[in-house]
């Protein structure tokens, strides 16, 4: 979701957002100590058999005695307490996304490089766990060894940026089992934002974000057990290149052409790159529709340069997200009406197996969005499309029953996934978002266009969000019954795991029925963003209106950067916030920790302009402070 004032979607005029004030939350926070760990000591075990995996051993295992008396007695130090519920509770592994890929963490390999991490700013920051490793000098390696077969690699990486703030490219070199395999092309030109929202590419605004990009290969050949490096040899020039993560995938080969099809080479797409092949598609599209067919679009790379409309009824098949790409042409990208931009226009519309790949360097909201966007009507769905480099992965407006499932939304310029106006019914699953420039995936009601559907009833399930350079995980703005479930979010810097706000515009979509976030994992959530200043693991926010119905159950929040869940209502009035929280539960909610890099910040915090009632129940919270004499949090099961 646009963080301060919307991403285009359209050309249509747009309602701009509200922009808070300058963080007293930050100020407010440093008030008091810690009052009170009573939750700490309170229920544990009950807790640690309601997070265990259903049929598990662990579900009904007896709660051992000295546990117990561990638990429940106020002297007994909180680490001790801590210690025994982390051993008992671990993440749930079914939580996010399937990934089909084995992530190889930088700083777990064996290295010859610099560690970065896990607590300075900056770089580090925006690291996987936190870590990455720094390649300085030639000669200079990260090496792992394999745990699976694969012939896919995606390597992410940050290298420096030019003086003017362009960017530069290099390489890296890829070794298996000693045997130089090939150059890895790198750059920096989609990196590096300065300044505040919405960044300039100015290196002389300072504040440098946005560090991180990631580059493909495919055809490798890799055994489990091999060894596999990536150097700075002498030849790959760039000062230094940081390792983050590489992942290895074993992808299957391309697709076959669908039966009743019409393949786009038929049409005069060249599908090596070099063509423009916008005209060819859309051509394609226009037969395909007249004769009641498949749109396929073989392996290949096609250069699209413009807008491509989707009509309703018509079904675009690829190779395969790894071998049918739909390239924006880097030499005319600036030219917002040259972009590639997949837009539906209506119902049973079905996107398939392909990847979309912009170039887009920089922020303007006034700007449409490229990569995916548009309506879908009634029983549409987008499936394993990959979307890079564009602004929002996916901006998607008037669809009822859509289901978004197996995509990748990385690298991009603002939000994975916006399902905006008109959103009801939607499913967005299995999909995963990392390095994205806004919220990993939002669902905001706004009203700036005419909404064909109530909005409501949509659904983030599986999905995993990791590190986006700005904002948060999963976000909701409004509307009626969402949910977030069984998901996993990661690393985020600049924001909440989870956000439930009234910030943005959302016309009479008020939040409304029963809101729910249940059944995930926000680990190292809670970091800094410029205009709030910290921002727990879960917040509720209350700036402009109440948020009623909250039903928030069976999370695990860990190594929270600063609180780990908070109830604000920071406003633009002295007063504070203009919303009351009320008919609000959390259950099975267990926060182990809190303040991994802020200090002077709590496990559930209660922001003092709040207002309102928080019941919890069933958790473990390790340490909480209410600071608002107008909320009451209440603990219906504590003696
Ligand atoms: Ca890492």
């Amino acid at each position: 979701m646009a963080q301060r004032v919307p991403v285009g979607q359209t050309n249509s005029p747009m309602e701009p957002k509200k922009y808070p004030e300058a963080p007293t939350v930050l100020e407010r926070a440093k008030v008091q100590a810690p009052r009170d760990d009573a939750l700490a000591r309170y229920n544990l075990a009950w807790l640690c058999k309601l997070l265990a995996p259903q049929g598990s051993k662990r579900a009904s295992l007896p709660v051992p005695k000295r546990m117990l008396q561990s638990v429940v007695s106020p002297i007994r130090p909180l680490a001790v307490v801590m210690a025994i519920a982390t051993s008992l509770c671990p993440a749930r592994a079914d939580r996010g996304a399937a990934l089909p890929w084995t992530t190889y963490e930088a700083e777990a390999m064996t290295n010859t490089g610099t560690l970065l991490g896990p607590k300075e700013a900056l770089i580090a920051a925006e690291s996987s766990g936190r870590n990455g490793v720094q390649l300085g000098a030639a000669g200079q390696y990260v090496e792992f060894i394999a745990r699976a077969d694969a012939n896919a690699l995606v390597a992410r990486y940050s290298l420096p940026d030019a003086a003017d703030g362009t960017g530069l490219d290099s390489t890296i070199s890829l070794y298996q089992n000693g045997t130089f395999i090939r150059k890895l092309p790198l750059t920096s030109k989609y990196c590096w934002l300065y300044g505040v929202y919405p960044f300039s590419k100015s290196p002389g605004a300072g504040l440098p974000r946005h560090f991180y990009d990631e580059v493909r290969v495919k055809d490798l050949s890799i055994s489990s057990g091999d060894k596999i490096r990536l150097q700075k040899d002498p030849e790959d020039a760039a000062a230094y290149c940081i390792l983050d993560l590489v992942d290895l995938e074993e992808i299957a080969p391309p697709l076959n052409p669908p039966s009743n099809a019409l393949s786009i080479a038929a049409y005069g797409a060249g599908g090596a790159g070099r063509s423009d092949d916008t005209a060819a598609l859309i051509k394609c599209i226009a037969a395909a529709q007249a004769q009641h067919k498949t749109v396929w679009m073989p392996p290949g790379i096609y250069r699209i340069a413009g807008v491509v409309d989707i009509p309703p009824n018509a079904t675009i098949q690829g190779a395969g997200m790894w071998h049918t790409t739909l390239e924006g042409d880097a030499g005319r990208y600036s030219d917002a009406s040259k972009r590639v931009r997949i837009v539906g226009t209506g119902s049973r519309i079905h996107l398939a197996d392909f990847a979309i790949t912009g170039r887009l360097n920089y922020r303007n909201d006034s700007e449409p969005n490229d990569g995916l966007g548009g309506a879908y009507g009634a029983e549409s769905t987008i499936s394993r499309v990959w979307v890079e480099h564009t602004k929002a992965g996916a901006w998607i407006v008037n669809s009822e029953g859509l289901v978004v499932e197996g995509c990748r939304f990385r690298n991009t310029i603002a939000d994975g996934i916006n399902l905006c106006v008109g959103m009801r019914s939607a499913t967005v699953t299995n999909c995963a978002a990392r390095g994205t420039g806004d919220d990993c995936f939002a669902i905001w009601p706004a009203t700036f266009l005419a909404q064909d559907y109530a909005p409501g009833l949509n659904v983030i399930t599986h999905c995993t969000g990791q590190f986006p350079f700005l904002a948060n995980g999963a976000a909701l703005y409004g509307g009626r019954s969402n949910r977030i479930e069984d998901c996993r979010f990661e690393d985020l810097t600049y924001g909440c795991g989870v956000l439930i706000s009234t910030t943005f515009p959302v016309g009479n979509n008020e939040f409304n029925g029963t809101t729910v976030v249940r059944r995930c994992d926000l680990i190292r959530c809670g970091g800094f963003d410029h205009a709030w200043g910290w921002r727990a693991a879960l917040q509720l926010c209350l700036d402009q209106h109440s948020l009623s119905g909250m039903d928030i159950n069976n999370l695990n929040i860990t190594h929270s950067l600063s609180d780990g869940l908070s109830v604000i209502a920071s406003g633009s009035n002295a007063q504070g916030g203009l919303g009351t929280l009320s008919n609000a539960t959390l259950d099975r909610v267990r926060i182990s920790d809190f303040g991994m890099v802020a200090r002077g910040r709590h496990g559930l915090w209660i922001d003092g302009n709040a207002r309102g009632t928080l019941t919890v129940s069933h958790s473990e919270v390790v340490e909480f402070k209410n600071e608002s004499t107008l909320f009451t949090l209440r603990f219906p099961e504590l003696p």
